[in-house]
């Protein structure tokens, strides 16, 4: 049975560009509740760590450079079914491959500024919720 919970991060590209207001309307107008949020910075250490399934891969680097050079929005959200109807709301990866409407296609430039991250599977979602929130902070 698929988790009512996800996780998401307003990446610096959204931030720094002013969509962090539009973006957390644009997930409350699609059904998702904020369990919790907070703007914070990643450290190089936590950037690692976080995307450490594509430490071998050749964009490794810019990817841990990029989300280490600005705020963020963390957040955990709650939804029937949040992580696959989270990943429809951000749209693809590229978001010249976005449909239209989602996230990435209004608000992102590029596959590596791409202004949203969203959990791929229930056991990342609290995985990664537990990188930014404790249990108290949640609830
Ligand atoms: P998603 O964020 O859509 O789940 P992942 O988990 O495959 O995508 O990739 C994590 C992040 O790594 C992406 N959000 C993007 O910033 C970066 N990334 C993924 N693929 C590429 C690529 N081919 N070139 C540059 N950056 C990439």
């Amino acid at each position: 049975m698929s988790g009512k919970l996800t996780f998401t991060m307003i990446k610096p590209d959204a931030v720094a560009n002013g969509h962090t207001g539009k973006i957390i309307d644009h997930i409350i107008q699609k059904g998702f509740k904020i369990v919790a949020m907070k703007y914070t910075k990643l450290s190089e250490e936590k950037a690692g760590e976080f995307y450490a399934i594509h430490r071998d891969r050749p964009f490794f680097k810019d990817l841990v450079d990029f989300m280490t050079s600005g705020t963020i929005v963390a957040a955990i959200l709650e939804k029937d079914n949040a992580v696959a109807d989270f990943r429809d709301v951000i749209g693809a990866t590229d978001p010249q491959k976005a449909a239209p409407g989602t996230i990435r296609n209004l608000y992102a430039k590029s596959i590596d500024a791409n202004a949203m991250h969203g959990s791929d599977s229930d056991e990342n979602a609290l995985i990664e919720a537990g990188f930014f929130f404790n249990a108290f902070e949640r609830f």
